[in-house]
């Protein structure tokens, strides 16, 4: 028996020395030291022997189980080894070699410009004001004073998306939601920017969808200089502090009086170029006296209070500062467009 314990012993050794990888190992310890191995066989015989070889047997067959535990153990540790060893050659990485830099978004030329507009009416007392961009014909039309039958609610200029639901045509919108949100009181003064949509063959000079800025202040005593005046200190700001305006009668259905604004060219500085169309003047905002009557459809009293708005075109604007010749630039998101804007 004890005989049979060592040469296993033995021919464990002898096959643990030859083996060459960590599931050859596993092998051998199932083989040898498993449940249905050869010592765990003699550990479960020991009922058949005297009492005298019980102890001496039982001792060898230990000593056997844990020489051989032992060696499994140290071969283990050995070709684990080796393994770390092969990995760190194999897969070694320089860690001073310089890192890739990251490529770095920029600012949307349409973001920057109303960031800028914002900065500007902020300076001037305004706060910002925002809405949904589908609207209710009320919000987009009745209240603005633009009646049924008029020609901006056909539906060749408007996304309808039900009868009474459609895609706002300006953030007007918005204004009289803040109005009859504040419920007549005053001041109101207030900028609203936004994506608005036209149904509109999309071409160098016209989008489906484009941004509108909107301004609008009410409060008592609130004349036409007043909307002189605020425009010329935003165009200065905006252009540069030699630029002027000019305002030409025009109509709208919200305003009256109602006033188209030009600046003086911002390339040729009015003398005449291919961009004014050699006039010296750009058109680039509507404006005017808020209708009595959406005054008082959105509560407040025209006898008791007036106000004037004005709206832009934020493509059109950005078009002249950065010399943009197709508005469809601003939405095809060509990153070779967008990155020459990385430093403004
Ligand atoms: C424009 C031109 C003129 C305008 C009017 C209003 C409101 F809500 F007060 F009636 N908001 N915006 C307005 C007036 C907009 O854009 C070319």
């Amino acid at each position: 028996m004890k005989d049979k314990l060592l040469s296993l012993q033995q021919e464990a050794l002898d096959t643990l020395h030859q083996s060459t990888s960590l599931s050859e190992l596993n092998d051998l310890r199932i083989k040898y030291l498993g449940k249905k191995g050869p010592i765990t066989e003699v550990l479960r015989g020991m009922g058949s022997l005297s009492a005298e070889e019980r102890p001496i047997i039982g001792q060898v067959a230990n000593e056997v189980r844990a020489a051989i535990s032992e060696a499994i153990q140290q071969k283990q540790e050995k070709l684990e080894k080796e393994e770390t060893d092969r990995k760190l050659q194999v897969e070694k990485i320089d860690v001073t070699l310089p890192g890739r830099p990251s490529e770095k978004g920029s600012i949307h030329p349409l973001t920057k410009i109303i960031q800028e507009m914002e900065d500007i009416f902020l300076g001037m007392g305004f706060q910002v004001a925002e809405g949904p961009e589908v609207e209710t014909d009320y919000y987009n039309f009745e209240a603005l004073n633009i009646h049924k039958n008029h020609p901006a609610r056909d539906m060749q200029d408007t996304f309808y998306i039900t009868d009474d639901l459609l895609l706002r045509t300006h953030t007007s919108s918005v204004q009289i939601r803040t109005m009859q949100n504040m419920k007549g009181e005053v001041p109101v003064k207030i900028i609203c920017p936004g994506r608005v949509y036209r149904r509109d063959d999309d071409d160098a000079t016209h989008s489906h969808m484009f941004t509108q800025i909107e301004g609008l202040v009410i409060d008592k005593h609130i004349r036409m200089s007043d909307l002189k005046g605020t425009l010329l200190q935003f165009v200065k700001e905006m252009f540069g502090n030699d630029t002027e305006i000019r305002l030409r009668p025009s109509f709208f259905p919200f305003t009256e009086p109602s006033a188209e604004v030009d600046v003086s060219c911002t390339v040729c500085k009015g003398k005449g170029c291919r961009v004014c169309k050699q006039t010296g003047w750009i058109e680039i905002l509507g404006s005017g006296m808020v209708h009595p009557k959406v005054l008082e459809m959105s509560g407040y009293d025209p006898k008791e209070y007036s106000g004037f708005a004005f709206g832009t075109g934020v493509e059109r604007i950005a078009m002249l500062k950065y010399g943009i010749e197709d508005i469809r630039h601003f939405f095809t998101n060509d990153l070779r467009f967008l990155k020459q804007f990385a430093h403004i």
